[in-house]
């Protein structure tokens, strides 16, 4: 395509242009992040604590999804923190959340553009591994932040919240939901996405837990993020196990098309709900009785604190090794653990109790 090769060719003239000058002894504009930039393991060699936070930087975020209001709420957390730096926001992106090849596009295109950072949530671990590497080989710091690639193609993983608690703790609440008993099904996103099949791994590894003996899961579904496809597949799981008493979404675009399709059907009352989900999305249900409990982090808050994350990258104050530690804000001090992960914190149990007092 026309398109690609034409990315493909600007990004080998980038990495071009930018071995000449590293090899004369010039800068680009991101040099003063690593002096030598020549390759993601040297980008995290070093770090200066006191280095002033720079201002001016332009840091793109590429969300899975730009048109999933999940990722509105956290990539506008993200423009929040950087207006507050004194630097720039961009946002691109795919509008599905199965296009790892636009993902992989619009790596390529901002190398190109040269921007200081980028923020992606990765729709696969691996597909975006070489345009990643390519990225910082030029210069660019790389964080993932909701869904992660390898640990090798970023050098910071903005995490939402301990990815086995929210496994374990999804389960919980439908087995209690469900008094322990019955055949369960989960409803995900995209087959390749990092973050739900993290999530999943703990479900099942909780489910082998003596408690849950008669829980059975049937059936993991994939919605891709798609309101319809994700709704379709919710009607398929019921119209296949007729006896299902309960579905864990861990997608909020999976849940809220979940609770929809239960809500209007002569399962409710029948088939418990969960999962992650917005409260805004979800109130609606949680008020007629379809959904008891759910849960989730702030999204605004994980895209704040990876503005922030990618800025102290970019001021070369972090490199990414564990150990470090960068302030965020009003949202403190955070310091990088074991694979470069930074954990935001815990998340939050939505029930009729407190779900008014959440806006977003
Ligand atoms: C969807 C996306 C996102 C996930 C949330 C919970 O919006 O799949 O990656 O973190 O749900």
């Amino acid at each position: 395509m026309p398109i690609s090769q034409r990315i493909a060719a600007s990004v080998a003239a980038t990495a071009a242009l930018s071995i000449a000058l590293t090899a004369c002894g010039g800068t680009t504009k991101n040099s003063s992040s690593s002096s030598d930039s020549s390759s993601a393991a040297a980008t995290s060699a070093s770090a200066n604590p006191d280095a002033p936070t720079k201002k001016g930087l332009t840091v793109a975020f590429l969300p899975k999804q730009v048109n999933n209001p999940y990722f509105t709420i956290s990539d506008n957390g993200g423009k929040k923190a950087l207006t507050a730096l004194g630097s720039k926001y961009k946002e691109v992106g795919t509008s599905s959340g199965t296009d790892t090849s636009g993902q992989v596009s619009y790596v390529n295109t901002l190398t190109q553009q040269q921007v200081n950072a980028i923020a992606v949530s990765a729709q696969d671990p691996g597909a975006l591994c070489t345009a990643l590497k390519q990225a910082m080989k030029n210069g660019i710091s790389v964080v993932t932040y909701d869904s992660d690639t390898n640990a090798d193609c970023r050098q910071l993983f903005i995490s939402q919240a301990s990815a086995e608690d929210l496994g374990r703790t999804e389960v919980q609440l439908l087995a209690k939901q469900i008094n322990y008993k019955g055949e369960i099904a989960i409803l995900s996103a995209a087959q390749t996405a990092t973050n739900q099949n993290t999530w999943i791994g703990f479900m099942k590894d909780e489910l082998k837990k003596p408690e849950y003996k008669n829980v059975k899961l049937v059936k993991v579904a994939y919605g891709n993020d798609d309101a319809q496809t994700s709704f379709q597949q919710t009607q398929g799981l019921l119209q296949q196990y007729p006896n299902l008493k309960g579905i864990i979404s861990p997608t909020t675009v999976g849940i809220k098309a979940a609770a929809q399709y239960i809500a209007g059907s002569k399962y409710k009352g029948k088939v418990e709900v969960t999962g992650l989900g917005t409260p805004n999305d979800m109130r609606a249900y949680v008020k007629n009785g379809t959904v008891t409990a759910f849960e989730l982090w702030d999204p605004s808050k994980l895209g704040e604190l990876a503005a922030y994350a990618s800025v102290a990258l970019a001021s070369g104050q972090i490199s990414g090794t564990s150990g470090q530690t960068f302030k965020a804000g009003d949202l403190g001090t955070f310091t990088i653990g074991d694979k470069g992960t930074v954990l935001l914190g815990k998340p939050t149990v939505f029930n009729k109790a407190n779900i008014d007092s959440f806006d977003f």
